[in-house]
């Protein structure tokens, strides 16, 4: 719990849909369990619809409203500026919030093209170097399984690594039916299940290996090309809309990688995998162990240790519920379990920390910049037919 003569720290937030909820409960829900150094308060919701805005600012808990984001990043008020629009606005909102000397905590992927990443990192360059800090939010990272992965492989316990399996598997636009939305528009959202759900597990593996990739091999698909209109903008389910809309992005990416410490990447992203609604899959197999995580299980780490004697040796199921485990004491008896808001909430907590400690916090802009040559390499890949395509670092 914060105490209440704590600091503030105002908060605005662009951006009121799917994200912009699960931010606002992080920022809503960090205080009351986590003792954080600064209080954030839910200063000001900003949305281009005054009727909209006003009640999601209602229903999220936010004191204010605006329907400019120029607006949010020039009040006094605000202390930090979280951007949960779609891609082609982060660039030109989060500079602007830098200059301002905001700090901000963008959505992923950071941009829809590497050249705007860029400008967002040499801005984030310049403000760190003023104390205004910046982080993407590759949220999945602060699941405490994930973060018990990595301690794993960084202790050693899985050896030298040599594979990496990695899936991210969604279903919401399997049916042909399923309406558009700006994630299946080029223009808006930069790419696809590639930006939208590959980036995740891009940063994932790479969180959780400590290795980087070093270059790509790549399919993209687009199955359904042409969708019907949905009956109102952002809406990922309800058709009722006049006329189609064309999909301009990938529907699925697969591709294969090799990560600097030598070990192989087979990945695969994809919103057609039927009954797969969350499934984010990790498999880790290195000399000495091998773990496995699967978001929709997601409070168990699957662990095996290959120094074990063959007659016993076998796939742990760990149970990541222990309050030894990462953010876990703050909630819970052990066994109960946390869920997929959690890691938005951890993400603040990180944040406000790292503010507060006047330390850049983790991923960084530059980090979002590393991941979209990623992706740029994968789509440069598919795009030649290439067999290989050098990622830039
Ligand atoms: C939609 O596919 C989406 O909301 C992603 O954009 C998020 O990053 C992921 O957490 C859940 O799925």
């Amino acid at each position: 719990m914060t105490s209440p003569d704590r600091p503030t720290l105002g908060v605005g937030l662009i951006g009121h849909a799917f994200m912009g909820a699960a931010h606002s409960q992080a920022w809503r829900t960090a205080p009351h369990f986590f003792d954080l150094p600064l209080r954030p308060e839910l200063t000001v919701l900003a949305g281009r619809d005054a009727a909209r805005v006003a009640a999601a600012a209602g229903t999220l808990g936010w004191s204010s409203t605006e329907t400019d984001w120029r607006r949010v990043v020039e009040r006094d008020d605000v202390d930090l500026v979280d951007v949960c629009t779609p891609g082609d606005t982060h660039a030109e909102i989060a500079v602007a919030a830098l200059e301002a000397g905001k700090h901000v905590l963008c959505e992923k992927p950071l941009a829809n093209s590497v050249a705007e990443a860029e400008a967002m990192a040499e801005a984030a360059a310049k403000a760190a170097a003023r104390g205004v800090r910046s982080m993407v939010g590759f949220t999945y990272r602060r699941v405490p399984a994930i973060g018990l992965a990595r301690k794993l492989v960084a202790d050693g316990r899985l050896g030298e690594i040599r594979h990496v399996r990695a899936q991210y598997l969604q279903d919401w636009i399997a049916d042909p039916a399923a309406p558009m939305s700006w994630r299946l528009e080029k223009d808006r959202a930069g790419s696809g299940a590639l930006g939208d759900i590959g980036a995740h597990i891009v940063d994932l593996t790479q969180y959780v290996t400590g290795q980087q990739l070093t270059g790509v091999s790549a399919v993209l698909e687009t199955f359904v090309r042409e969708r019907p209109l949905p009956a109102s903008a952002g809406s990922l389910t309800g058709v009722g809309g006049e006329g189609t809309g064309t999909v301009t992005v990938d529907d699925a990416a697969v591709f294969l990688g090799r990560f600097t410490g030598g070990a192989l990447g087979v990945f695969e992203a994809t919103r057609f995998a039927l009954g797969r609604k969350n499934g984010i899959r990790i498999e880790i197999n290195g000399s000495a162990g091998s773990l496995a995580f699967d978001f929709e299980d997601m409070n168990v780490l699957e662990f095996f240790d290959g120094t074990e004697p063959a007659e016993t040796a076998g796939f742990r199921r760990i149970l990541v519920t222990e309050p030894e485990h990462p953010y876990v004491a703050a909630w819970w008896p052990a066994g109960h379990g946390l869920g997929y808001e959690h890691g938005f909430t951890h993400q603040v907590v990180d944040l406000v920390r790292a503010i507060a400690g006047d330390e850049d916090p983790a991923p960084s802009f530059a980090d979002g910049l590393q991941v979209q040559r990623v992706l740029d390499a994968v789509e440069r890949s598919a795009a030649d037919r290439s067999t290989w395509t050098e990622i830039p670092s």
